[in-house]
């Protein structure tokens, strides 16, 4: 190595280190100083940077803050509204249920009204069922009081129908012989001898407004009784075989236990032949029943 090049390297430009040992320690003061500016510099750059940092971090806080306050506000804000609407609602409620127990109440008070009309009604009704009750017991003794007269009259009303009974079975029915005006009596009953043209069933019809029927025979005296008085071109009697052809049946329901017929009838014949008449000669025939006859004769019971 060159020793001049350590001089040529310091150059004639401002010296670093003192040449001259007596220079030294002054030298060393001035790098000590400037050391410490540096320092200083150094330290007043990192507060700078720290309160910078410090800064930033507050304003980051602050913004952070400030969003976080608007987020609260909007919240707060939305709160409020939900809370209010509640309250409105809450209000309608309260209104509601007071209309609601003011209601309650009336018809609370109308039911109250209502038992006690009840209450009175039902006294009212109890008293009228005991009215009832001894009416009922008064009644039931009075109807046996009436029972036993009744019981006492028809008693003496069965001797008297016996008696009746008795008298009417001596007298030969005698004593009922009693007719209305235009009827003949014979023996227990009385006769009509209708005149004018007539169907059987106009017949029957015209007997039964009468209030008799047409006449039934039971015997050979009622019907020699009949012959006499009967017209002489025909006459209708209670006597039809119309619901089975052959069973006669007279009107007055009783049984077929006597008969007059002409030889050979009933034969049914022409068209059918369903009602009875008795013939001039007083003969019975099966005729049409929608031949027009002349006569017919009613019966009914005489009175006694
Ligand atoms: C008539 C009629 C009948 C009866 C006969 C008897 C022709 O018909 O009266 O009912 O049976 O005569 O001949
Ligand atoms: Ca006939």
């Amino acid at each position: 190595m060159n020793p001049h090049s350590q001089d040529e390297g310091r150059g004639p430009g401002p010296k670093v280190g003192p040449q001259d040992p007596a220079e030294f320690p002054k030298f060393s003061r001035r790098r000590r100083c400037r050391g410490q500016g540096v320092q200083l510099m150094l330290v007043g750059l990192a507060t700078i940077l720290l309160w910078a940092g410090l800064l930033t971090l507050l304003l980051f806080w602050h913004w952070d803050t400030v969003q976080n306050l608007k987020q609260l506000e909007v919240t707060a804000a939305r709160n409020v509204s939900r809370v209010a609407k509640d309250l409105e609602r809450h209000n309608g409620d309260q209104m509601a249920q007071k209309a609601q127990d003011s209601q309650v109440s009336q018809n609370m008070e109308e039911i109250q009204a209502e038992q006690k009309r009840m209450k009175a009604r039902d006294s009212e009704l109890s008293r009228s069922l005991d009215g009832l009750r001894s009416d009922l017991s008064n009644l039931k003794s009075l109807s046996l009081n009436e029972r036993h007269t009744a019981l006492h009259s028809l008693e003496r009303l069965q001797e008297e129908v016996v008696k009746l009974w008795i008298e009417l079975h001596t007298s030969n029915g005698s004593l009922c012989n009693t007719c209305p005006e235009n009827w003949v009596n014979f023996q227990r009953k009385c006769y009509y001898f209708g005149e004018g043209p007539k169907k059987w069933i106009q017949a029957r019809f015209a007997c039964s407004k009468l209030q008799g029927r047409l006449v039934s025979i039971h015997s050979q005296e009622e019907q020699d009784f009949l012959a006499r008085h009967a017209n002489r071109k025909g006459t209708w009697i209670g006597l039809r075989d119309l619901d089975r052809e052959g069973e006669f049946i007279w009107m007055d329901q009783g049984p077929l236990n006597y008969s007059n017929w002409r030889p050979g009838e009933p034969n049914n014949g022409g068209q059918g032949e369903d009602c009875v008449m008795m013939q001039g000669s007083g003969e019975w025939n099966d005729a049409f029943c929608g031949s027009r006859l002349d006569g017919w004769v009613c019966d009914r019971l005489a009175t006694c």
